[in-house]
């Protein structure tokens, strides 16, 4: 039995979707790595784009920005523990294209198709939110601390500046209007850097509810068809290095020691810990 499945990711910049990408390609391919999905074989895809991400990967090298000329789209044929064969497509799109969307409220029209995809994966990562600031509370602790409010230089709103949550929320609402709309769809979100993320002791669900309520109530209201889950994702189980710049860390060195790249992954599901990088993309395919 074989079946298609779009799964598409997106994300705000410097979100975490390559290193997604790079992890998922490099652990259902590793020699004796246990996954719920496994690999069944090449489609026609990109695979020297996605082969150099895991090349990358597996040196611990932090991937570079994704380039805003054009989209790569990276496909794989996984298996599921049943047999069902599922040809999987991953867009590996940059960043900008997202917060674009939301800043100047258009759609390139060479990304709708992959945005009508009917799974979605969004990723947040959870070591750069960003807060909403509120003026008063800024104001009450300038006051509380006796010193006159600062004559600051004021700064012009810019849509890029909004709070994580107001941009990724904005986003989703896209994928559910005009002709982006395709009814129901399941939504895997993704918080990423989740090695950054764990010493708050907090559940991914509790991470969503604290750090991005706005993003949890939206979900929760259901005032659109998502079906929806939350996983806590390290893709690189720590910091990679800027290799480019000629960065060494111990902390990177100590995940290459490990004996299997894939040990490096966590992937949280409530409070239960695996390795298993595909357990999402299982769910969102449904079968
Ligand atoms: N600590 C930690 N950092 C991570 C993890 N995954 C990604 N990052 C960091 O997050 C940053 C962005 O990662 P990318 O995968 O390039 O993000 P992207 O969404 O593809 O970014 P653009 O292509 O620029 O839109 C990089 O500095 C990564 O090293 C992780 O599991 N742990
Ligand atoms: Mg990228």
């Amino acid at each position: 039995m074989s079946g298609d499945s779009e799964i598409s990711i997106i994300g705000l910049p410097e979100s975490g979707k390559t290193t997604l990408l790079a992890a998922i390609w490099h652990m259902v391919r590793e020699a004796g790595s246990v996954t719920a999905l496994k690999f069944d074989g090449l489609s026609q895809g990109n695979y020297e784009h996605v082969s150099a991400l895991a090349k990358r990967w597996r040196a611990g090298k932090k991937q570079q920005r994704t380039q805003t000329n054009g989209m790569k789209i990276v496909s794989m044929r996984l298996k599921t523990a049943q047999g069902h064969s599922v040809e999987v497509s991953f867009p590996d799109m940059p960043g900008e294209d997202f917060s674009g969307m939301w800043e100047k409220r258009e759609v390139d029209e060479a990304m709708v198709g992959t945005l009508r995809a009917t799974s979605i994966v969004l990723i947040v990562n959870g070591d750069t939110i960003k807060f909403p600031a509120w003026i008063v509370e800024q104001m009450a602790i300038v006051k509380g601390a006796g010193i006159d409010p600062p004559a600051a230089d004021l700064v012009d709103w810019s849509p890029h500046l909004a709070p994580t949550q107001v941009q990724v929320v904005e986003l989703l609402q896209f994928l559910m209007t005009g002709n982006l709309f395709v009814g129901p769809r399941r939504l895997a979100v993704l918080i990423s850097a989740w090695d950054e993320v764990a010493g708050d002791g907090l559940d991914p669900e509790q991470i969503l509810s604290t750090k991005l309520p706005l993003l949890d109530q939206y979900l929760r209201n259901g005032r659109d068809p998502w079906t929806w889950r939350v996983w806590g994702v390290s893709a690189q189980g720590g910091v990679y290095e800027d290799q480019d710049k000629g960065e060494q860390l111990e902390a990177t060195a100590a995940l290459r020691e490990l004996d299997r790249p894939s040990d490096r992954i966590k992937v949280m599901d409530g409070r239960t810990e695996s390795t298993d990088i595909t357990l999402p993309l299982e769910w969102l395919i449904g079968r």
